[in-house]
């Protein structure tokens, strides 16, 4: 048996409840006979100080192994490598000086996984502020995303899709509310609704259990019926990605849809009462001042459907993506996040007024690093952009809410 001590670093913006990864990490570590202890320095009232987290797990400067990808069954691997029960070198998706893996591939069998709720009680209420079980604010129902947008950095679940039965999901929602206060949450799938069938008996499975999620979708995956399956099943609200209101720059960055689907599922998410935020982003490489401008003024247009837009949202090349990979020698961004400081996002707002508001929405670090080289005049716009997706979501949260409608903000988001 290892001994294991997982550490969730802090971070500028808290998070205020467990972890899903360190969940699904020790609820697979703890069914493999390991033993596991953990620590999630992005709550609020978790210890933050080093020498406060040395205290409880001896740290050392460096690390010995990396594991990339979904990590359940890497790390049972590895610790049972360190027992002494298996050679190294057999445990697929493991790094370590002198030796590199092969990959082990995507975990096709998700129901098969231990339930990441073993894991929820090695989480401390008080980090949280609480004096009882914290239950997580996510949930997760599928792995991966068949879309291949440009920019999009999903390598750890890619892009081949994997799903959870209905009635495991619906299990766990039961077991989380008899143990817990639970009753809202979101899903953190990539791409929640891809599937016809899937859907109709993920909403079938969910409809009764008296719960309200919300979710991050596909707008091609939408129709009017299954938003309507959605709503009956407790769904509040959807985040879609359209990124941009530009018909070229759709094509571009292979987002696999068009303007006018977009302002239809807005439409119908509007009519039916869900709540349906609209994810634009700005800053393409090569984006002319015509197409930065056709997004900006889309804005307006989509504001009297979309319940909200998104916060920030100045393109970032990840590594693993298209874009980087296309446009890393051009602009000299290679490796940025080995060579310069972290992109730093100042934390969110956590009161609704309108500067706190402004400001959280226009904080974009972003922007000030400029990765594509944008001229003084993009910059201008993209603010301009910034300015009124911030304005159109506050117009939103100063009326009056339609029955259903919760106002809230972006969160600082996954994309
Ligand atoms: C929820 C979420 C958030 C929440 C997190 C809240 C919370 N309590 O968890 C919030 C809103 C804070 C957030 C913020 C951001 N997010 Co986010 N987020 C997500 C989201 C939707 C779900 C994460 C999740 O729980 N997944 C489920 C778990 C099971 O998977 P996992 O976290 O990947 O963990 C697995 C492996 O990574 C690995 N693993 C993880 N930890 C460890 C540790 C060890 C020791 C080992 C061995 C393995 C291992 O094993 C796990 C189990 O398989 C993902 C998209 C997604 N579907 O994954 C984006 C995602 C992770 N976010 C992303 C981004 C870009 C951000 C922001 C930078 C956005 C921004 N511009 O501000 C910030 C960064 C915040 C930060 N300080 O790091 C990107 C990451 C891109 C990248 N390559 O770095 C993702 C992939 C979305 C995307 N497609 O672009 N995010
Ligand atoms: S941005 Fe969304 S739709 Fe596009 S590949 Fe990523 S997860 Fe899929």
């Amino acid at each position: 048996m290892a001994r294991l001590f997982l550490i969730n670093p802090p971070t500028d913006e808290t998070v205020r409840s467990p972890l899903l990864s360190f969940m699904y990490l020790g609820a697979a570590l703890r069914r493999a006979g390991h033993e596991v202890a953990l620590l999630d320095c992005s709550a609020p009232f978790a210890p933050k100080e080093l020498a406060e987290i040395v205290e409880r797990a001896p740290l050392e400067q460096g690390f010995d192994f990396s594991v990339s990808g979904e990590g359940e069954e890497t790390l049972a691997e590895l610790c049972d490598a360190l027992d002494g029960k298996r050679d190294l070198h057999s445990v697929r998706s493991l790094a370590f000086k002198g030796g590199l893996n092969p990959p082990r591939g995507f975990l096709l069998d998700l129901d098969a996984l231990a339930s990441p709720l073993d894991a929820l009680d090695l989480f401390d209420p008080r980090w949280y502020g609480a004096t009882k079980t914290v239950p997580p604010s996510g949930l997760l129902a599928s792995r991966g995303c068949p879309a291949a947008c440009t920019f999009c950095s999903n390598n750890v679940t890619g892009r081949r899709f994997r799903y959870r039965s209905a009635a495991a999901i619906a299990r766990e929602i039961r077991e989380l509310a008899a143990r817990t206060d639970f009753v809202a949450f979101s899903f953190f799938d990539d791409s929640f609704a891809v599937g016809r069938r899937r859907m109709l008996e993920l909403c079938d499975a969910l409809a009764g259990l008296q719960i309200s999620w919300t979710c991050t979708a596909h707008p091609a995956h939408l129709d009017r019926d299954i938003l309507r399956r959605m709503k009956q099943a407790g769904c509040g609200g959807v985040d879609i990605g359209m990124e941009s209101g530009d018909p070229q720059m759709l094509l571009r960055i292979g987002k696999g849809v068009t303007v006018e689907r977009v302002l239809e599922v807005l439409g119908w998410a509007k009519e039916l009462g869900l709540h349906c935020m609209l994810n634009l982003m700005f800053g393409w490489p090569d984006e002319t001042l015509a197409e930065l401008q056709t997004t900006v003024d889309f804005i307006e247009k989509a504001a009297p459907l979309a319940a909200a837009f998104n916060a920030r949202g100045v393109l970032v090349p990840y590594p693993g993506t298209q874009i980087y990979d296309e446009h890393r020698a051009r602009f000299g961004f290679s490796e940025w996040w080995l060579r310069e400081e972290p992109l730093r996002y100042r934390p969110f707002p956590s009161s609704w007024s309108l500067p706190e508001v402004k400001r959280a929405y226009a904080d974009d670090v972003a922007l000030e690093r400029n990765f594509f080289r944008l001229s003084p005049a993009h910059l201008e716009l993209i603010c301009e952009g910034l300015r009124r997706k911030t304005e159109a979501t506050y117009r939103k949260l100063q009326a009056p809410a339609a029955p259903g409608w919760e106002p809230r903000l972006a969160a600082a988001g996954a994309r």
